[in-house]
């Protein structure tokens, strides 16, 4: 029977890519982001290939985020995969000069997103007792660098988190994990980097991973027989060996 996802943070980079990937296999989509435009021009490409909806609303807002899952239409109301991408990093700066807006970001949008929209998901996951969710961590969800500080924290909550879903969602045949990748060439930067031209060198003098390459590990992780979850993925470019050994050229 052809499945149903809802992906945070379709409008660019690794959410976009799965979306793509998914509608290449014939997965409905609910697509979920700030930027409405794109959503919508997203939606009619994607509807060359498969059903899709639109959700616009911010992962920080708890009463937009129960509002937006709680009123989908009949035929999209069963979610089968959830996939919690929605995040950036805002600011790299030491603790003792960083910013707490971007504290409160990183925390808002990257943790307690993350739980809003399961929160609104699960639900049903369990009454079925089916469904699977993949949440996107981080290599600085694994491994803390210099100045990642708040960023680094939010990730690693989302590996504890993860962990904490399968053990408790467990009882109900549901599958979760995470999948962590390394530099992910998307508009990561430019949002961390406000914009600033640092944004641009981030990702020069090497093959950094695309965004397709982490949606290829996600649709494998979905798409293995249903007694087998894969649970926690590392990905890295081949230039990069940790989060602060990157070989580049010159
Ligand atoms: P992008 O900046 O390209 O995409 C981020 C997505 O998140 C956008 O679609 C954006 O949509 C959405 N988003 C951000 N804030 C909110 C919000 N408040 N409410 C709803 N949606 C929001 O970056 P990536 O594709 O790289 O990032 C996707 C995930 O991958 C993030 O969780 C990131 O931490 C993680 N990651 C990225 C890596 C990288 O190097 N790029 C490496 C490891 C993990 P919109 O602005 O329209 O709301
Ligand atoms: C994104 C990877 O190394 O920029 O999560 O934090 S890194």
């Amino acid at each position: 029977m052809t499945k149903t996802a809802l992906i945070t943070g379709a409008t660019s980079g690794i959410g976009e890519a799965t979306a793509y990937e998914f509608a290449k296999h014939n997965i409905r989509l609910i697509i979920c982001g700030r930027r409405l435009e794109r959503l919508k021009t997203l939606k009619n490409d994607l509807e060359k290939q498969t059903d899709v909806h639109i959700l616009n609303f911010d992962v920080r807002d708890r009463q937009a985020t129960f509002n937006a899952i709680t009123t989908l239409p009949e035929d999209f109301k069963t979610i089968d995969i959830l996939i919690n991408n929605a995040g950036n990093a805002h600011g790299l700066d030491p603790i003792q000069e960083g910013n707490i807006d971007d504290w409160d970001a990183m925390m808002d949008i990257n943790v307690k997103g993350l739980l809003y929209v399961s929160k609104a998901v699960i639900p049903q996951m369990t009454e079925r007792k089916s469904g699977h969710i993949i949440n996107i961590g981080s290599s600085a969800g694994k491994e803390v660098y210099p100045k990642g500080n708040v960023y680094c924290g939010s990730k690693h909550a989302v590996v504890a988190i993860t962990e904490g879903m399968r053990i408790d969602l467990n009882p109900y045949g549901i599958r979760v994990g995470a999948i962590n990748p390394g530099l992910v060439e998307t508009e990561f930067s430019k949002v961390r980097f406000k914009g600033d031209k640092i944004a641009d060198t981030v990702y020069t003098g090497f093959k950094a991973l695309q965004a397709e390459d982490v949606a290829d590990v996600i649709y494998f992780a979905i798409s293995r027989p249903p007694h087998v979850n894969i649970a926690d993925v590392l990905m890295f470019c081949t230039a990069q060996a940790n989060s602060t050994i990157v070989k580049k050229e010159n």
